[in-house]
């Protein structure tokens, strides 16, 4: 008989982050992006997360949700630079005691792509005292938060800010430069390791038991295209496998108590000429392959690739907690579908040896994904975004059968 069972204890949630749920973050980058670039579509006041976070948990805790991730605003607890905001700092104490109140375990992110306005004044993470400027914000909110957080993510998919911030420029502040996203990537590996050490001195000085620190990392498959041209396909894939999920890992391996996957997609690789670009960022666009499912993106959907990730990553000997894994689509019954077919797979890397100890879901609600805006719907919870209504879907209660029985 096959054991549908997860390992006890196992952590089942959903995940948000202050930007694409609070609303009103007008402190931040993004915020002055939105502005100047005239963005069809604003973040403006996203869900009111920020004054709705009692109802949203109460959602997460019916649908039987045992843990929660969500992300601090750096740019609301510190508006300006070295000047931290008491108010802010004990909203987030009150998200965190609204989360415990209900058995939910707090996953708290420090960085989620948004910074504060002065830190891109400064140079932002090309600026090698950022990594100081993070550390000072670190050690101020953790101190606030040590009795009530275990789990602590430090950068949310730094490789994608990477790339989307200062390789593609497609985000803010829209560098295209290899030097400049090396000296980031380099900065975030700093600021994570040095992050990785402070929480963990600030626990033991209070004689807390350990915390747990890790980054999500945003792990994505990488497979040539087989039509043309396949040695060098598989060259680029390999290159792209190494540069985007391997080197920060490698960085940062003995300073994480846990690895957080972020698997969406895989990628077919092709190389069409012999830039850097082809090698770093092209993906098939012809009808090559048989993709059978994409979301509302157009990003294929590809359960099997949770299974080579999860696997990939064993060798690190680290336990492994999936921090996002999520869709957009038109028909809810494709959501609790794209969840299953996910969870199939990662059930099989725990048979495996593979120490998945959770899984959460992006999003727990629709919100604003960055520069696609509030089309792309990733929520369990659909919100109707004239009255900020929420909607469970049908999925989510499908899904929240899972949670509750820790079982497929
Ligand atoms: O919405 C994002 C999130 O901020 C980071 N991970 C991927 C999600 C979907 O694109």
């Amino acid at each position: 008989m096959i054991d549908n069972k997860f390992p006890k204890n196992f952590l089942w949630g959903a995940a948000t982050s202050s930007y694409q749920v609070e609303g009103n973050n007008s402190f931040c980058d993004w915020w002055d992006w939105e502005l100047k670039e005239k963005l069809e579509f604003h973040s403006g006041i996203a869900c009111n997360h920020y004054e709705l976070y009692k109802e949203d948990f109460n959602l997460a805790k019916e649908l039987g949700h045992n843990c929660h991730r969500f992300s601090i605003e750096w740019s609301r607890i510190e508006k300006e630079e070295g000047i931290f905001d008491e108010q802010e700092l004990n909203h987030y104490r009150d998200v965190v005691r609204a989360l415990r109140e209900r058995n939910l375990e707090p996953v708290v992110t420090l960085h989620h792509f948004t910074n504060p306005k002065w830190l891109l004044e400064k140079g932002g993470w090309e600026n090698p005292k950022a990594v100081n400027y993070f550390l000072r914000y670190v050690e101020k909110v953790v101190a606030y938060l040590t009795s009530e957080v275990t789990y602590w993510v430090t950068i949310n998919e730094p490789m994608v800010f990477v790339y989307n911030s200062y390789l593609l420029g497609i985000w803010p502040p829209q560098k295209k430069s290899f030097s400049h996203s090396m000296r980031v990537m380099k900065n975030l590996i700093k600021a994570h390791n040095k992050a990785f050490s402070l929480i963990h001195k600030i626990y033991k000085d209070k004689l807390l038991a350990k915390p747990r620190v890790g980054i999500a990392k945003n792990t994505r498959l990488f497979m040539p295209c087989t039509y043309k041209n396949y040695l060098l396909n598989k060259l680029a894939a390999r290159f792209r496998d190494n540069f985007f999920n391997r080197i920060f890992l490698d960085a940062i391996k003995n300073h994480s108590d846990f690895i957080g996957v972020n698997y969406y997609t895989r990628d077919i690789v092709i190389v069409k000429n012999l830039s850097l670009n082809a090698f770093w960022a092209n993906n098939c666009p012809d009808s090559h392959h048989n993709i059978t499912w994409r979301n509302s993106l157009g990003w294929e959907i590809y359960p099997e690739g949770i299974l080579d990730c999860l696997v990939s990553l064993k060798k690190y000997n680290l336990p492994i907690l999936i921090t996002e894994n999520g869709s957009c689509q038109e028909k809810d019954e494709n959501y609790f579908r794209f969840i299953y077919e996910h969870l199939k797979y990662v059930k099989k890397a725990i048979d495996l040896g593979v120490p998945v100890i959770g899984y959460i879901y992006w999003s727990l609600m629709d919100n604003f994904e960055w520069d696609k805006g509030f089309g792309a719907r990733f929520g369990l919870v659909e919100i109707d975004y004239t009255s900020l209504k929420r909607i469970i879907r049908k999925s989510a209660w499908d899904f929240s059968t899972i949670c509750k029985n820790n079982s497929l």
